[in-house]
């Protein structure tokens, strides 16, 4: 009986799945012993990012608490599509806020444990971009700011999917939403407005900040693992795709948050107490409009007249995300190890033996 043989084989690449790594490089995803934490029967649409950074995100999470773990999640598409009454793909203690308060719930959450004397299990908190960015900011500034004990994840698909994409104020420049149309001298998401929660939540000063994609699955485990190994309030946003808002084959999730990262449009960086201490540089610089292109939300840049001016103002932004975080490769090897720049500080950043991350400047210890 002839036999097919194996002509391929991804080693290298940290897909999910991929056993032919050395153990130790092996994604949490690819263990037998994975936790599923938003396992099937969902309803996320086809190619959702949303719901495979929360696959990863959590696992991750549960994984490196052993699976003691309590998950708050704001109103939007990851809520939505992942508990329709009465069911639930959730695995592990879930609990659903209001659209605006699931940093509140966390804390609350954390509070309580701390009261029952229970330090071992963890909690942490999730959301989309809106009820993150906007309508749950003041919750979650308070939660930065009182030292809670909470992990809040933001997962960033750049508008509010869940009612139908309208912008928020993670939606970037020229982008069209159902709020800010492709008409006018400026059509789709106005300039100059908009803001970087990563930056704002670094401001905080808190123990630990990061960045992620779904592009790089691996790193968006690396960064949960480590996020957990960290007491006070952490904060990990990540960028996924949504096809259905940015108009786009739900094939081509994977690749338009590559494409987000290499055209230095979504830097990925890492930090914490104010500071940016690590970031993944850009490996195969493209420029944006190989990012905007494949997206309907930008259809307008391109016909029916190619908008010259809008795009070199994208590809200006994205200059200077690359200028200001250093996202190009230094000539030398290409060792990820050695691709980390400037030098990571992470000896100030790691946790003590208790677990807490006092600062080496004194700053406030998180318990
Ligand atoms: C106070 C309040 N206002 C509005 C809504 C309606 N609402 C529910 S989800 C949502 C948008 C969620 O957007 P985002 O947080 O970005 O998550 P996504 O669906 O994009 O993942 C809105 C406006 C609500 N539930 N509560
Ligand atoms: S609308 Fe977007 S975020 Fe919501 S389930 Fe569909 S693909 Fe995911
Ligand atoms: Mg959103």
């Amino acid at each position: 009986m002839p036999y097919e043989r194996v002509k391929y084989y991804q080693t290298g690449s940290f897909a999910a799945g991929n056993r032919l790594l050395d153990r130790e490089q092996r994604t949490i995803q690819s263990g037998a012993r994975r936790s599923n934490a938003i396992t099937c029967g969902h309803r996320a649409c086809q190619g959702c990012g949303e719901a495979l950074g929360a696959r990863f995100a959590l696992d991750a999470a549960l994984s490196a608490t052993g699976g003691d773990l309590i998950a708050a999640n704001a109103t939007g598409c990851l809520e939505v599509f992942s508990t329709p009454y009465p069911e639930s793909s959730w695995q592990l203690p879930w609990i659903h806020s209001l659209f605006a308060n699931a940093a509140s719930v966390a804390s609350g959450i954390a509070a309580a444990l701390k009261a029952k004397g229970n330090t071992h299990t963890r909690v942490v908190a999730q959301g989309g971009d809106g009820g993150t960015v906007d309508i749950g900011f003041a919750c979650l500034s308070g939660m930065f700011e009182r030292g809670d004990d909470v992990l809040y994840i933001c997962y960033d698909n750049e508008a509010y999917m869940n009612t139908g994409v309208q912008r928020s104020a993670s939606t970037p420049p020229a982008a069209r939403t159902m709020t800010t149309q492709a008409v006018g001298p400026e059509p789709g998401a106005p300039w100059g407005q908009g803001k970087s929660l990563p930056l704002i939540a670094l401001a905080h000063e808190i123990p630990y900040v990061a960045t992620a994609t779904i592009a790089d699955l691996r790193d968006l485990e690396e960064k949960v693992q480590r996020a957990m190994s960290f007491h006070g309030p952490r904060y990990i946003h990540i960028l996924v795709t949504c096809p259905l808002g940015w108009v786009a084959a739900p094939e081509d999730s994977i690749r338009l948050a590559r494409l987000a990262t290499q055209s230095g449009l979504f830097p990925v960086f890492e930090g914490g107490r104010g500071d940016v201490t690590a970031v993944t540089k850009i490996r195969h610089q493209v420029s944006v409009e190989e990012y905007l292109r494949p997206q309907g939300r930008y259809a307008h840049l391109f016909s029916p007249v190619r908008r010259d001016e809008e795009i070199a103002r994208i590809q200006a932004r994205a200059d200077r995300n690359i200028e200001r975080f250093q996202l190009l490769e230094q000539p030398g090897p290409q060792d990820r190890a050695q691709t980390q720049a400037p030098a990571p500080t992470r000896t100030e950043l790691s946790p003590d033996a208790d677990g807490d991350a006092t600062g080496a400047d004194g700053g406030p210890g998180y318990e």
